[in-house]
């Protein structure tokens, strides 16, 4: 069993506990699932190295939970959980999937409407049964029909952060392959999208049926949806679908081009093509018969007389324009971070130390961090008050005297209150190096008072970050109602630098704000929103995501050294 799916044991046992009112353990749950999620190493490999006890290193990994590890391990299933299952026989991740609907509420729609699944609880919510429940009303009945009509448009789809890892994994396999001579992942997953609706694969092979035959059996694979001698289509159990075609070595180029798209990428550069009087498809670029290009990208856009274009904005969105001028911004590069300005730690709701997570980032190869534990408002979590947070930065200074080779700033993620002032005393505030601010509650405000709101604790001169900006839960959680263009304008006036948060769940700022807010002159900075050492290296789909943006180096803070953007961070 994969790490992701004990995982979803472990998050399934939180919620049901969250749902019977249980103090303390539904977090215990949730953190161990968090790290789980993340973790390269698999659980099976580690009990195999040391039993329990090896588990039990694992952090948040305490007896119980090492003991139910060992269980699933060694049955395949556990008696705790199907015994909560058991209880109450309710599809509860599906049902808290739907915004605004958590487990206490589960429980209540279980035992007044017998509602045990997505389907069930539209249908209750459709005849007006919702309403006639207490403390639930019309608002609330209106509010869950929304939210499952979000989560259906984005059925389907999976977040990068999902496709990603399996697919590149993949894609090392087959390039282990002695028939396989090049493989390519294409598609979406090339152009770093935040979510994916199939992975496209693409290989040069001499022997393709063997490379069909190997690619048809691997582990993951559910069902087989189609096989030829060339192409295959697969499912996998996860309920990705993904594609591999085997193409002739003289048109990869051309098939990675085409299978990269996008599709109106697409259409833009063939009309380039004809524009010259070539044709363009994914057998190459050809003058009459003959193929004047096709073995590379680059000798495609080369002829077309475009200047490369990176995967990550091939949406046609203005970059053929600036190809053709040889204005391709140089994009910001997947090593080009020293720094993690969002990090929380066992102060909080993080798994790890402050200790451990200043090591990993030194392992990372960054040169600084920053911790941002929650704040006081946030009180699910713990959240630091000005006592602890003076604490908190006296046991910085302390760590940062041993410490070799990384930097600890001390930061924190501060609330920003209903009316827009910070949970935070501002003569606190002056005390931290990173002052990140966010919203984490009333997300249903009308625009305009949100956009006040957030613009308020912008002003506050203390504030130098606004972390995940729009709030949004990839398929989970829409962005709340803020007028991003007058935050993006505030951005700029105050200097208040804008985040992009790497956490695939969030991507927030997402690509076209990023845009937008480098063309307005913002400073922005990529961060993890690590709560554990595994999630450090989500900064890469942060990255990404900037790169869909556009951004440049120079436009992201993050990428200058320490003393250089403590300087850029504050305010003149
Ligand atoms: P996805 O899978 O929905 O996340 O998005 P893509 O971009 O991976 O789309 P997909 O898998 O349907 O097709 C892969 C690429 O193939 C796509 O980006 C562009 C190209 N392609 C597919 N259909 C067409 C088409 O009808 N016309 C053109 N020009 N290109 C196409
Ligand atoms: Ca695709
Ligand atoms: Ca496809
Ligand atoms: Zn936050």
């Amino acid at each position: 069993m994969r790490n992701v799916e004990f995982a979803l044991i472990f998050r399934e046992i939180s919620l049901y506990l969250e749902m019977q009112g249980v103090q303390f353990k539904p977090r215990a749950y949730e953190k161990v699932a968090y790290t789980l999620e993340a973790m390269e190493e698999s659980l099976a490999e580690i009990y195999k190295r040391g039993g329990i006890k090896a588990l039990r290193e694992v952090p948040g990994v305490g007896e119980a939970i090492a003991e139910k590890i060992e269980e699933i391990i060694q049955t395949g299933k556990l008696t705790y959980y199907e015994e909560l299952r058991r209880k109450t026989p309710v599809d509860i991740r599906a049902l808290t999937a739907i915004e605004g609907v958590g487990p206490k509420m589960v429980k209540v729609l279980y035992e007044k409407l017998e509602v045990k699944d997505v389907s069930d609880l539209e249908r209750v919510a459709q005849i007006g049964k919702i309403r006639g429940l207490p403390h639930f009303g019309e608002k609330m009945e209106q509010k869950i029909l929304r939210g499952i009509e979000f989560l259906k448009q984005g059925s389907g789809r999976v977040t990068l952060g999902a496709a990603l890892p399996l697919i590149l994994e993949i894609h090392g396999r087959l390039r282990e392959l002695s028939d396989v001579d090049e493989v390519e992942v294409a598609g979406s997953i090339r152009r770093r999208k935040e979510t994916v609706g199939d992975a496209d694969i693409l290989a040069i092979s001499s022997r393709p049926e063997k490379v069909m035959d190997f690619f048809v059996s691997m582990p993951e694979v559910a069902h087989v949806l189609g096989k030829g001698n060339t192409k295959a289509m697969i499912k996998l159990k996860n309920g990705l679908d993904v594609d591999l075609r085997v193409v002739p070595e003289e048109s990869f180029g051309a098939a990675l081009n085409y299978f990269t798209g996008s599709k109106d990428h697409n259409v833009a550069l063939r009309r380039i093509a004809q524009e010259r009087g070539l044709k363009l498809n994914e057998y190459g670029l050809f003058r009459g018969s003959q193929r004047i290009a096709g073995k590379t990208e680059e000798e495609i856009y080369k002829v077309l007389g475009l200047s490369f274009i990176p995967p990550e904005i091939r949406e046609d969105q203005g970059e053929i324009e600036a190809a053709k001028k040889g204005e391709i911004p140089d994009l910001v590069g997947y090593q080009d971070l020293r720094g993690d300005l969002q990090i929380q730690t066992t102060w909080t709701d993080g798994a790890n130390s402050i200790e451990e997570m200043a090591e990993e980032a030194r392992r990372l190869g960054l040169e600084y961090i920053a911790i941002t534990d929650h704040t006081k408002g946030l009180a699910m979590t713990g959240g630091s008050d000005e006592k602890k947070l003076l604490r908190q930065m006296a046991t910085i200074e302390k760590i940062n005297r041993s410490l070799k080779g990384i930097t600890v700033l001390k930061g924190a993620e501060v609330n920003i209150n209903k009316d827009g002032s910070l949970d935070i005393k501002d003569e606190v505030l002056a005390e931290l190096d990173v002052v990140g601010i966010a919203v984490h509650s009333h997300f249903n405000l009308p625009r305009r008072e949100m956009t006040e709101r957030i613009k308020r604790a912008m002003r506050n001169p203390h504030a130098d970050i606004l972390f995940h900006p729009t709030g949004r839960v990839i398929q989970k959680r829409e962005p709340y109602d803020v007028d991003m263009d007058e935050i993006i304008r505030t951005a700029k006036e105050t200097g208040t630098v804008l985040e992009v948060d790497a956490y695939p769940d969030r991507l927030d700022l997402k690509d076209e704000h990023v845009r937008k807010a480098i063309e307005a002159g913002v400073k922005l900075v990529i961060d993890s929103d690590a709560h554990s050492v595994n999630h450090m290296r989500f900064l890469e789909f942060g990255v990404a995501q900037a790169r869909r943006g556009w951004a440049r180096k120079n436009d992201i803070l993050n990428t200058l050294p320490e003393k250089d953007f403590i300087r850029s961070l504050k305010r003149p």
